[in-house]
């Protein structure tokens, strides 16, 4: 926000004030009318102005990716990734079907729930982001120039791909650990041999070449529950910490079967020991089946590569590569301090806050500070690790972010609360009521080394009467307080799709300026790309028909087709041939058994057909373009199946038509 916005803005808060009011009288705002009005100057970008951040909010059992514009909360696109999108034809078009192909078939859906930004020397750089499907256990690519999916790989081995997809300081590698430990490999077995059979595995996914997303190695671990992960830097540069619950190793009833222990575990991973061993040949290449999904930048389609092997590394065969730290009590985040010396862990059902040191760490390592092992991976003792415990922290630790100036702050889901503490002293400095809740917090850049700090986003649960109700489902919800003064400020609260986990937000200044703006027909190469009108027409090979189409403002060409036939697989290729930024055009026809395409300017994107009755059929461009969008229409003269009506298309060049009939 400028300088004069914000000079106007003060100038003009009279209003917002009245506003307030009503809000102070409820009890819901800040309590007083010039805090009401304060809130409101913070968050408020005026018309003609934008945000200063990118968030990046989980879309949850949506399988979506949010983008909201930080401070106002603005909700400014849904990337789709693991769900087809019908907005703009993710994964119902015939260029982006592939992108959900998985060993299970095609998945048309996931659950979302973690996001990581690509780093260099351990700052956001503001390439890609990262994200998860829990589901059926994925990770996705999302390119910050286009802001598309471009990449999926499946993790094998994987039930519930929660602990994932973190990221290491120069994008070497995402992370993926299962949730839901099961039988490695998969196969049938009695439930109740659970201790027998079932493993948890650990992936480290190399990340920073798009389009080659590759299992570098899978550590074989213990079969507890995986779930959070955060890479080390500084002092524990190298390292991969991630968490563990349910070391009792449960396979029923886990609310109290998982709750038993005392203490569960970090699992800390010398990544580098372990690609050490891996090199020195210690793993061992084993069958599995997954997929890897790549979008072609210059096509614009893409394929999905079947995957066989995965190189696997047991604990045993690769000493050094892996440490339990015991960590009280199922802990959910694991979360290291811009400096990576301290790696504090949010124990849901604990009742302190554990922060463990990387520098005690390694000593304790050095010295041989067992307790003992856990199939061949040693187990440090709690003391030896330990930096300290913030006391009395609240009820219900979960997730911790950092400023970058000393402080932590750290989500209660049970008390509802965000806490900020001291990292070096550990002593609680402030509170903040949530509305209510809050799984996770972020802090822009909280995951690096510099964070921007400035805000704490928290991404509530349950909204109950915080905004106008919708039936039974009420909207999902995110917090956003000021933490640059000593007290936090609750700044905003604004709805959310889809239940957001987890998020991630990068200075607007990182990503702007990369933007691609359209794609260069130029560079088209989709093999049913028509540069031009001149190259528009249909062609029949058997019972498929081919359209090749283009849009433009304001008509397609060709715009009446004729002897399609009932039963006739009819394959419309688009192209918009438009060379400007936000020009895209639309695509649909009556009774299509799949969405509309979404065509961005100078890209190719193909709807599937198949008619069934004889007919007219009026197609149109779903996306106002111009003035004449309204006229931006054409016919598909559909014929009983046999017909001799000839394939014919009102082409530039001619009315003509190729192919065998
Ligand atoms: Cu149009």
């Amino acid at each position: 926000m400028s300088f004069l916005t914000r000079s106007r803005l003060l100038f003009g808060a009279g209003a917002l004030t009245v506003l307030g009011l009503g809000y102070a009288c409820a009890g819901r705002g800040s309590g007083s009318l010039a805090g009401t009005a304060e809130m409101a100057q913070r968050v408020y970008v005026a018309p003609g102005e934008k945000d200063e951040l990118y968030a990046f909010l989980s879309g949850g059992f949506g399988g979506q990716l949010g983008v909201y514009g930080l401070p106002s909360g603005r909700l400014l696109r849904t990337i789709p990734v693991f769900s087809q999108h019908a907005e703009n034809g993710y994964g119902y078009n015939e260029e982006t079907k592939a992108m959900l192909e998985t060993s299970y078939g095609f998945v048309p859906w996931d659950d979302l729930h973690h996001t990581a930004l690509s780093q260099t020397q351990g700052d956001d750089d503001g390439r890609w982001i990262f994200v998860n499907g829990n589901n059926t256990p994925r990770v996705a690519r999302i390119d910050l120039t286009t802001f598309e999916t471009t990449e999926i790989l499946e993790i094998p081995n994987a039930g519930g791909n929660h602990a994932s997809p973190f990221v290491t300081g120069n994008t070497e590698y995402i992370v993926s650990s299962t949730r839901f430990s099961i039988p490695v490999p998969n196969r049938d077995v009695p439930i109740d041999e659970y201790k027998k059979f079932f493993k948890g595995q650990i992936s480290f996914i190399t990340a920073d070449q798009p389009g080659k997303m590759d299992i570098a190695f899978q550590l074989i671990v213990p079969g507890f529950n995986y779930d959070l992960a955060r890479a080390g830097k500084g002092p524990s540069d190298g390292w991969m910490f991630f968490t563990s619950y349910n070391s009792e190793q449960a396979n029923t009833l886990l609310e109290v079967n998982a709750s038993q222990n005392d203490k569960d575990y970090i699992a800390a991973v010398n990544y580098r020991a372990a690609e050490a061993c891996a090199k020195a040949g210690k793993g061992v290449r084993a069958p599995a089946e997954y997929r890897h999904n790549i979008f072609d930048e210059f096509s614009r389609i893409a394929r999905s590569e079947r995957m066989t092997s995965v190189l696997q590394i047991q604990a045993a065969a690769c000493p050094g590569s892996i440490y339990f730290l015991p960590t009280p009590k199922s802990p959910h985040g694991a979360d290291v301090d811009p400096t990576g010396e301290y790696i504090v862990a949010g124990g849901k059902l604990a009742t302190v806050i554990p922060v463990h040191s990387a520098t005690k760490m390694l000593k304790a390592i050095a010295d041989r500070q067992f307790e003992g092992e856990l199939e061949g991976i040693p187990v440090l003792k709690y003391e030896s690790t330990l930096a300290g415990e913030v006391q009395e922290p609240g009820l219900g630790p979960l997730h911790t972010e950092f400023d970058g100036k000393g402080f932590a702050y750290t989500s209660m889901f049970i008390s509802s609360e965000v806490v900020k503490w001291n990292v070096e002293t550990r002593q609680v400095v402030d509170r903040a009521p949530t509305f209510y809740s809050v799984g996770h917090l972020m802090i822009p850049g909280g995951a690096t080394r510099h964070p921007y700090g400035r805000y704490v986003l928290a991404m509530n649960k349950i909204t109950k009467d915080r905004y106008l109700p919708t039936g039974p489902e009420l909207t999902q919800s995110a917090q956003l307080y000021d933490i640059t003064g000593e007290k936090m400020k609750l700044l905003l609260d604004f709805p959310t799709q889809g239940e957001p986990h987890y998020a991630n937000a990068i200075d607007a200044k990182k990503v702007v300026d990369r933007q691609v703006k359209f794609y260069k027909l130029a560079e088209n190469r989709h093999p049913m790309v028509s540069r031009s009108e001149r190259e528009t027409g249909v062609e029949r090979a058997g019972r498929v028909v081919h359209v090749r189409m283009t849009a433009i403002r304001s008509h397609f060409a060709p715009d009446n087709i004729e002897g399609v036939q009932v039963g006739d697989t009819v394959l419309v290729h688009v192209t918009n041939l438009e060379q400007d930024w936000d020009v895209p055009h639309g695509f649909a026809i009556l009774g299509a058994n799949t969405s509309e395409l979404l065509i961005m300017p100078g890209e190719t994107r193909t709807l599937r057909w198949i008619p069934r009755k004889p007919g007219v059929y009026p197609m149109y461009c779903t996306d106002f373009c111009s003035a004449l969008h309204q006229e931006m229409q054409g016919y598909v003269r559909v014929s009983p199946a046999g017909s001799t009506v000839a394939l014919t298309a009102n082409t530039r060049r001619g009315a003509q038509a190729r192919g065998t009939n």
